[in-house]
């Protein structure tokens, strides 16, 4: 393919600008500006995809379909640009048309398919696959409202909706002919053929279209485009005619809202679960478009019978959220492909990977046995099937787990446990870090873990260095570049050769020089939307990701607490003054997140005025922290908060993502923050707290009292009189909730206990940070070894170990 220059860019912008708008460019405003962009890309883009669809069909390739409620994609105009080797170009040509490229960049809606880092993760992978010629698609949902945009308001988060397809989204095709029925509730009837086979006959269901939007996966600089496959519901039958029955037609318009309410919004839940029959309902629907789909293109492109099926196609279903695709799978082949139920699960038992991405036990997904049974009888069916013939297993085969049955079976106390059916029907269950994967083999899977041990894999995650590093730090990615060539850009873990500048002190000074400018264009950008005035000078630490209790957030403002006591007992204290900047949006409905989330502002408020803390402490909440934002701070960090209790955090990607930005982890041995200590060692991070282990013992034998800790330490017990006396606060209840959880509850994430650590962590990386040399040394070491984390890794671990397939 031909890669386009600036000056074919603006040509072609320049033409479209003309023809579609009938404007000169000079006219046009940066939305036009951004379509004839987007346009030119999808120029760009479609011989490309419709190159690679042809190629897997005449190759007749095995193929990995990601199954997922989440695609957290963020903007797509600048990686896109990038991956196909445009984006200095394209800034060029936008510079020349008279154009900021960031305000038509910013045009673009951010698409906040997902919550966290479950969907991240998934975008990530979507962009490794295509990017190393994996034949490897995405199906998901195509929420009319994304994640909720969050205000803050007095201190306060305000959630509103996010209308992000009020504007055309010019990377999505409409498929109309790939739509197909989904169907819920109904009889289940059965019938004996002559042949003494059951004919399964589901009747009187509510049926529901399901139409794709397919959005273009663009590899880096390799002429391969994946689908990512975004389904909508819709009514069956066209527009309802009103000229007859009023109360019909009314009844009908409310089923056809309804329907709609199905491709509607994104759960807003972040490591929790809620048992709500409209979420079952969504996953239904992803799981049953998308088999089915699967099925019609095996049928169509390889002309096999579906015996074949595990030969040409693996499904990684992410998290246990759409793992209905397994009994979906079994409905198929059984009631429309007439196999009998051994050969329909040896097929299915071949097909299904699964990754387990939390150990918390409220986020594991549980289904009421009725709401299953009215909503989707067959498939309940199906699963009681399941579930019935691995009891009798265990009874008959592992005799001494039989006492264990109650822990294992899917369907128990009333519920059906989503986790145990995706182990059971699974060839693959992987965690997402070393630790992570080890707490599920001894701990949470501990039972499954000794029927199947040849199960149990782990697969650390990754993040895409395209866009974390390449596209969010051009300065620095071209200081990398000179230093050390680009051969990184294939192959990240050669990123390594960078040690070999560890004691340069010229090299060192210019990574500190791109630190400070990406330092100075974030202070820029908190100025433009607070009005705050950072000291570009002070050190920047941040924490960015979801807020929840077990990530602790209320740690970190229990050190600015610290801190602040401290500046106003002596003013003139020896400090290197601090910025801590914060972004996290709490689920609607979690109150003592939401607590957080102000008592961080209320700090903020009184940090950021008081005069004795001037020019030493700032505190910085950004509102609506989503991907876009995640871009603009990362690059700026230069110590990157990672302090989840241990044992809790599975892995963790933005602790990644800073790494490889050159920030300093101050961070618990949680998640992959094990795996950054084995590679960089202790003295290249800030490590401290309870280890897992610890953490776990405590759960299991108890012999923590907060409340000693509370009574010992004077820091403590003034921060948290602090927040009961209404001293943070308009009155004097304003945070009694969080300190009720931590006295009266017993802190259950150990703050109180990682508390005197995580000071010490801070005072000792204050005192490295004096040395700015050793600072840049060991920011440098970190940004060699980060090539480790780039999800291309995590892919070809995926494809080595469990999914088998070819590059093309
Ligand atoms: C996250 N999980 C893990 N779940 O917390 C994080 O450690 C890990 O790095 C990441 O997955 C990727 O493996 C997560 O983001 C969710 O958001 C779910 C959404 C649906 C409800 C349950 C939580």
């Amino acid at each position: 393919m031909k890669r386009l220059t600036a000056e074919d860019l603006k040509a072609r912008m320049t033409t479209y600008i003309n023809t579609t708008y009938r404007l000169d460019v000079k006219e046009a405003t940066e939305e036009e500006v951004f379509y004839a962009l987007a346009a030119v890309v999808n120029e760009q883009v479609k011989p490309l995809w419709d190159k690679t669809n042809e190629r897997y069909k005449s190759e007749q390739t095995r193929q990995v379909y990601y199954l997922s409620m989440e695609f957290l994609i963020g903007r797509l105009i600048e990686s896109n640009l990038l991956n196909l080797g445009m984006l200095k170009e394209a800034n060029q040509a936008l510079q020349e048309l008279g154009f900021q490229a960031e305000d038509v960049f910013t045009v673009e809606q951010d698409a906040a398919l997902g919550n966290g880092g479950l969907g991240r993760l998934a975008a990530c992978f979507l962009d490794s696959l295509a990017s190393l010629n994996y034949p490897g698609h995405g199906y998901g949902i195509r929420y009319r409202y994304g994640l909720f945009e969050q205000r803050i308001i007095h201190g306060n988060q305000v959630e509103l909706p996010d209308y992000w397809l009020k504007k055309p989204y010019p990377w999505e095709v409409r498929r109309e002919e790939e739509a197909c029925v989904v169907q819920f509730q109904g009889i289940v009837r059965m019938h004996q053929r002559r042949n003494g086979s059951l004919e399964i006959n589901h009747e009187h269901t509510d049926k529901v279209l399901a139409v794709p939007y397919d959005v273009p996966v663009i590899g880096y600089e390799n002429e391969t485009v994946n689908t990512l496959r975004l389904w909508s519901a819709e009514p069956v039958s066209g527009a309802p005619d009103n000229s007859g029955d009023q109360e019909e037609f009314y009844h009908h318009l409310d089923f056809e809202h309804s329907i709609e309410q199905l491709s509607g919004f994104l759960y807003p839940d972040d490591s929790s679960y809620e048992g709500k029959e409209l979420r079952l309902k969504q996953q239904y629907f992803l799981v049953s478009a998308s088999v089915q789909n699967m099925i019609k293109q095996f049928k169509k492109n390889y002309r096999l019978s579906s015996k074949h099926f595990p030969e040409k196609i693996v499904i990684q279903i992410n998290d246990t959220h759409p793992s209905l695709s397994i009994p979906e799978l079994m409905r198929i082949l059984m009631d429309e492909e007439d196999l009998g139920w051994d050969e329909a699960w040896e097929i299915t038992t071949r097909v299904f990977a699964y990754t387990n991405h939390t150990t918390l036990s409220e986020a594991l997904e549980t289904w009421p046995i009725a709401m299953m049974q009215k909503l989707l009888p067959r498939i309940y069916m199906i699963i009681d099937e399941i579930n019935e013939r691995f009891c009798q297993g265990i009874w008959f085969d592992h005799k001494e787990k039989r006492d264990k049955i109650p822990e294992l079976a899917i369907i128990a106390d009333e519920q059906v446990h989503m986790a145990r059916l995706a182990i059971v029907a699974s060839f693959s269950v992987n965690g997402v870090a070393n630790i992570h994967t080890e707490i599920l083999k001894k701990k949470e899977m501990k039972e499954f873990h000794e029927l199947y041990p040849e199960r149990f894999n782990n697969k650390t995650n990754g993040i895409t260095h395209r866009r974390w590093l390449m596209q969010v730090n051009p300065k620095l990615t071209s200081l990398i570049q000179d230093i050390i060539g680009d051969q990184w850009v294939k192959r990240p873990k050669q990123l390594i050769s960078l040690l070999r500048f560890q004691h340069d002190k010229d090299v060192l000074e210019q990574f500190a020089k791109v630190k400070n400018e990406n330092k100075l264009a974030l202070a820029n950008f908190i100025h433009q939307q607070m009005g705050i005035t950072v000291d570009d000078q002070s050190i920047f630490d941040v924490q960015i990701k979801r807020l929840h209790e077990y990530k602790r957030q209320l740690l970190n403002v229990f050190h600015i607490i610290y801190l602040y006591n401290e500046l106003k007992e002596n003013p003139n204290l020896d400090m290197t003054p601090r910025t801590f900047i914060f972004g996290a949006k709490a689920a609607p409905s979690y109150h003592l997140a939401k607590e957080v989330i102000k008592l961080i502002n209320t700090v903020a408020s009184i940090v950021n005025y008081d005069k004795d803390t001037k020019g030493k402490l700032k505190v910085i909440f950004l509102e609506n922290y989503n991907v876009s934002l995640a871009e603009k701070i990362i690059p700026a960090a230069e110590i990157s908060e990672q302090i989840s209790t241990a044992s809790k955090e599975a892995s963790g990607t933005g602790n990644m993502k800073f790494m490889m930005n050159g920030a300093l982890t101050m961070g618990t041995m949680d998640g992959a923050n094990v795996e950054i200590y084995d590679l960089v060692g202790e003295e290249n991070m800030f490590i401290f707290g309870l280890r897992a282990e610890e953490v776990l013992d405590y759960y299991q034998h108890g012999g923590y009292h907060a409340r000693d800790i509370y009574n010992k330490d004077d820091r403590v017990r003034r921060i948290l009189d602090q927040l009961n006396n209404g001293e943070f606060g308009t009155h004097d209840i304003e945070f009694k909730d969080i300190y009720y959880n931590i006295l009266y509850h017993n802190d259950p994430y150990f703050v109180l206990k990682d508390f005197e650590p995580y000071i010490e962590a801070h005072e000792y990386a204050e005192s490295v940070y004096r040395d700015k040399m050793k600072w840049q040394r060991m920011s440098l070491i970190n940004i060699a070894h980060s090539g480790k984390f780039s999800s291309d890794r995590t892919i070809q671990e995926y494809v080595n170990d469990i999914w088998k397939i070819n590059p093309t």
